[in-house]
């Protein structure tokens, strides 16, 4: 599948489009490389997964790589995205769970293969240098997760979800992830009428202490992580931006493990600039990690379009040496190919 070679910075003169016009990763800026300073990551969903289907159509690109077997659909995807980021000279990458494994006829045994295809992302780390910045879990995907997961009214859900989050922190912890990030898309509610919200705001600030007690238990150094975001799936997310969770993080003493994953499509879902996001989580001693996208000014949702906005870009950067650059923290491009763009060149 793979079309291309090595990506190589040309200068802005070159008239290549597979080479990089202002990325120059030897370049010092600030007293960093920009490699260092900017520390790109492939997103895992996006890149190695989605064949680009919307609610209107099925995808556009097939991403099982030539392989039939479950299993070997996911070790040709990791092939695959570790050249892809050698290429592109990526030192990162972000999973899901469910992106890096097949899942089993039941709950062990996707749990099982998760462990497994995390023995072999960690083959690939050690032959390519190429590191985890952070892992997470799925827990949205899948019907039983439909009122949610750690605020679901079913605790079997509640149990499952947290036995995922279990999983994922271990093969977080085995890759050396810096990071491990809770996005709760269905954490939240479509009307009060049916929903009990402070029970649901408890379950879930039990589930990131269980969850934060576990991955200090099992050695895992690096930052937790929210990624807040206002809606889309759910109608009213209980994350929904910044502000919101610091004082959720606060009131539960969770605000000294938990740091912010600032997407750029969900602060202007929520009616902040980006740089206004940023700036909160800074101010609030909790800048983390970013997930770089942009959104569409005329369209309401979650579009994931690659950040083509100077001043945008350049307004997040300033905030970032603001706060004094990225630790444990980067830049996943949490963001995906248009349904036309379906070549491996697009991507
Ligand atoms: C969805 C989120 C998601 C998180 C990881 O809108 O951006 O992709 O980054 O679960
Ligand atoms: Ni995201
Ligand atoms: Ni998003």
């Amino acid at each position: 599948m793979q079309k291309f070679s090595k990506i190589k910075y040309e200068g802005a003169k070159s008239t290549n489009p597979l080479s990089f016009k202002f990325y120059n990763p030897e370049e010092k800026i600030g007293g960093k490389t920009m490699r260092q300073q900017l520390k790109f990551a492939m997103s895992y969903w996006h890149t190695l997964c989605s064949g680009l289907s919307d609610i209107f159509g099925q995808g556009t690109i097939d991403k099982n790589f030539g392989k039939t077997n479950p299993m070997d659909i996911y070790k040709a995807k990791a092939d695959f995205g570790f050249e892809f980021m050698q290429n592109l000279g990526m030192d990162y990458y972000c999973f899901h769970d469910n992106d890096i494994a097949p899942m089993g006829k039941n709950l062990s045994e996707t749990l099982d293969n998760i462990t497994q295809m995390a023995e072999y992302l960690a083959q690939k780390q050690k032959q390519t240098g190429i590191s985890l910045l952070w892992g997470t879990a799925n827990n949205f995907s899948e019907p039983m997760f439909m009122s949610g997961a750690a605020t679901s009214p079913n605790a079997d859900v509640f149990a499952i979800a947290a036995a995922k989050v279990k999983t994922a922190l271990e093969a977080t912890v085995k890759l050396g992830g810096t990071g491990y990030v809770f996005w709760g898309g269905r954490e939240g509610y479509d009307t009060l009428l049916n929903t009990h919200m402070q029970l649901e705001l408890d379950n879930m600030a039990r589930f990131l202490t269980m969850a934060r007690d576990y991955g200090r238990k099992i050695g895992f150094k690096g930052d937790f992580y929210i990624e807040p975001k206002p809606k889309e799936p759910t109608k009213h997310q209980y994350d929904f931006d910044v502000s919101t969770c610091v004082g959720f993080l606060r009131k539960h003493g969770l605000d000294k493990d938990f740091k912010m994953n600032v997407e750029a499509n969900h602060a202007t879902l929520a009616g902040h600039t980006f740089e206004h996001e940023l700036a909160t989580a800074r101010i609030n001693g909790m800048f983390g990690s970013i997930d770089a996208n942009e959104g569409d000014s005329l369209l309401g949702w979650d579009t994931d379009c690659f950040p083509t906005s100077v001043a945008t870009a350049t307004l997040c950067m300033l905030e970032t040496l603001r706060a004094g650059g990225f630790v444990n923290g980067g830049l996943n491009f949490d963001a995906k190919c248009r349904r036309q763009s379906n070549t491996i060149e697009d991507l």
